[in-house]
């Protein structure tokens, strides 16, 4: 058995058992409101609850499931804990009023600093999301997934070419410690635990096709056969997360692909964008008989089944340093419903205030997830939950209120906006 997973697995359950007994003993929230306190698993009434034993198709319930960088990412390792225990993080509280004030039962956190105890998370949830913000109500999740990723951890080669090694650039994935800019996933739901799949360690190499990068200067790969044999394709890590909701699961399917600058003419990040996200596509679309997570286990996701692809995908359709070809892998796909798209009112009023390179681009600015530099890129749509087929969407958005909207003062927190959907 792979070690490493086991070690996911039991420190999971430490997170789940920690969370549950601070929860015990932290009355300090509104209880009344707090959805953990009705047992965590579930927020089906009992007369839904009867009906899910029907057998239909559809949910049954409403679910808002959301995608969120949150930027809780710092220069060292044990950083964003010291910062988050204090209980006084301006930027956490926040971040912690968006959630409550959007209220997903299932949300994807990007960039969120690892920990191995999941002191962070805990943290975050005892101190910020628990406790009321500007009168907002507290809300809590029971279940907790997070896990390694490649972040920070170093090589062992001198990735960048820049002569020297073990630098945040040599990582496998860029970082200056292991598990900076980590996810995290929080449930009110279950989170089925033992059939979660990770995929930190698959190797570019082993994808069929892909896009492996090549200097043009001398038409030979970009990276030695040596880094060819040992490169992950992940940059942080590929998560299928199934979710019990009522007698159905739906599987998050939660990454962060590298963003496709920093790199030179062999764009050898936005290759490896390019594949990130072909993995997920693959994924979802029964082509990944080449695949194989982290306990070597082959093979995609069942035909039929449900699912949601969440995350900042570093990949907008039309404009950035991307080519487009990346997102269009999933504008596209067969499987993955893309027709309604979740848009805000804060997105068309920044875009026109700051000008520049939005003015130029093509996207509409409505569907922005990203407020990034005026210059370059502009701001983006590259957070995404897109939703199978097999689901029915309900409602859509991106939370960006405009200035002087309700909570329209909490968007600095982040240079991502919070994209959720609610699905039957
Ligand atoms: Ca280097
Ligand atoms: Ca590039
Ligand atoms: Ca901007
Ligand atoms: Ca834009």
């Amino acid at each position: 058995m792979d070690i490493n997973l086991t070690r996911i697995l039991a420190l999971f359950l430490i997170g789940v058992a920690t969370l549950g007994c601070e929860n015990a003993v932290t009355p300090g929230s509104n209880n009344s409101t707090d959805p953990t306190n009705n047992g965590g698993a579930t927020n089906l009434t009992s007369a839904e609850q009867a009906d899910e034993g029907s057998k239909t198709d559809s949910l049954k319930t409403t679910v808002r499931i959301a995608t969120y960088n949150v930027s809780l990412n710092r220069q060292k390792e044990g950083e964003l804990v010291s910062e988050l225990k204090t209980g006084n993080s301006d930027q956490a509280k926040k971040i912690a009023e968006v959630i409550q004030r959007t209220r997903p039962d299932v949300l994807l956190l990007n960039e969120f600093d690892y920990d191995e105890r999941g002191a962070g998370i805990d943290a975050f949830q005892t101190l910020y999301l628990r406790k009321s913000q500007h009168e907002q109500d507290p809300i809590g999740y029971s279940h907790v997934f997070f896990a390694p990723v490649n972040t920070g951890y170093d090589s062992g080669y001198d990735l960048d070419k820049n002569g020297k090694q073990g630098e945040p650039t040599d990582a496998f994935g860029f970082g200056q410690f292991p598990g900076k800019y980590a996810m995290v996933v929080l449930s009110r739901y279950p989170i089925d635990v033992e059939n979660v799949r990770t995929f930190q360690k698959f190797l570019w190499n082993d994808m069929p096709d892909n896009q492996w990068p090549v200097d043009p200067e001398t038409n030979k790969s970009y990276y030695s056969d040596e880094v060819k044999a040992i490169f992950r394709l992940s940059s942080k890590s590929h998560w299928d997360v199934p979710i019990k909701i009522g007698e159905k699961t739906i599987h998050l399917l939660a990454s962060h692909p590298t963003p496709p600058a920093f790199d030179g003419p062999e764009d050898r990040n936005g290759a490896r964008n390019h594949d990130e996200i072909r993995m997920f596509t693959d994924y979802v679309g029964g082509t990944a008989d080449y695949l194989y997570d982290d306990k070597g286990v082959k093979g995609g996701l069942e035909k039929g089944a449900h699912f949601v692809i969440a995350g900042d995908l570093n990949a907008d359709p039309f404009d950035g340093d991307g080519n487009g070809k990346a997102a269009q892998q999933l504008m596209t796909h067969a499987n993955i419903q893309v027709e309604e798209i979740p848009a805000s009112s804060g997105g068309p009023h920044y875009a026109k205030a700051q000008g520049k390179a939005n003015d130029s681009q093509q996207g509409n600015p409505a569907y922005d997830t990203a407020d990034f530099g005026d210059v370059r890129p502009g701001n983006l749509r590259v957070d995404y939950c897109l939703p199978s087929k097999t689901l029915t969407l309900k409602a859509t958005g991106v939370y960006w209120p405009k200035p002087g909207e309700p909570g329209g003062d909490l968007v600095g927190a982040s240079d991502h906006r919070m994209v959720w959907i609610d699905i039957e």
